[in-house]
């Protein structure tokens, strides 16, 4: 899979040389690249946003800079709304992203981050983004980041492990919260009595049926407790 990120602040995705995706990256399973939005401006100051049409508080970015590296990012303008890449602009004001979207994503030959900061990217970058491909604005919650980076990280993450051959065991891929509409169940490790707690009785018998019904119930209570929007 191939993932592009324009951003100004093209540091932030480091991180993507270390761990799971660090290891997918130079096995080439993924092939991320991250832009400076800066090297698609032409003036001196490399100037990516503007004072807001109708007054308000705050700065937008400017159209010029995200037309040229989105031309540059869809191979040179050939792709089209059918044929192109998906464009995911994290936004507080976009569709919640789920683990239902990142395994729709993880389907997807080709990926592109557009992260916005400042108030916002000028609304005509998204109409001229679907004449190169698919538009999606997601927000990854009810709370406001400073910019997009964050929230594409964390779709980078949520998406590639889900990509075949990035985690090294698909079988772990299976009992996670979110997979099967519930909450994990609680999980326990050696020593079986531990500063005074135990772990439950039921996980040492070696009854395989027990223990399966046990975890499910576990899976339902929390759920319940702690999201019970989860339940419907
Ligand atoms: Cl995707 N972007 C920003 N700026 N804030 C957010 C968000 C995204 N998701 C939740 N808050």
């Amino acid at each position: 899979m191939r993932i592009d990120v324009v951003s100004i602040f093209p540091s932030f995705f480091d991180v993507l040389e270390v761990s799971l995706l660090g290891r997918a990256r130079g096995s080439g399973l993924l092939d991320i690249r991250v832009h400076d939005l800066r090297d698609f401006t032409h003036d001196r100051h490399r100037t990516v946003d503007d004072t807001p049409y109708g007054g308000g508080a705050g700065m937008v970015m400017k159209p010029e800079p995200w037309g040229e590296a989105l031309d540059e990012i869809a191979s040179g303008g050939s792709a089209d709304a059918g044929t192109g890449p998906v464009f995911v602009f994290p936004s507080p004001a976009g569709e919640v992203f789920t683990q239902a979207t990142a395994r729709e994503f993880a389907d997807e030959p080709h990926l592109v981050f557009g992260c916005g900061r400042y108030e916002g990217i000028d609304e005509r970058v998204f109409a001229y983004a679907a004449t190169l491909g698919r538009v999606r604005l997601m927000s990854l919650g009810d709370y406001v980041l400073n910019g997009g980076e964050v929230a594409a990280m964390a779709m980078i993450e949520a998406v590639g492990r889900l990509v075949p051959g990035v985690v090294g065991n698909p079988e772990s891929l299976v009992e996670e919260s979110h997979e099967d509409g519930l909450l994990e169940y609680p999980s326990y490790t050696k020593p079986a009595s531990w500063r005074g707690y135990d772990v439950p009785d039921v996980l040492l018998s070696g009854h395989h049926g027990k223990v399966a019904e046990w975890r499910r119930t576990q899976q339902v209570e929390r759920t319940r407790e702690r999201r019970p929007d989860l339940l419907g």
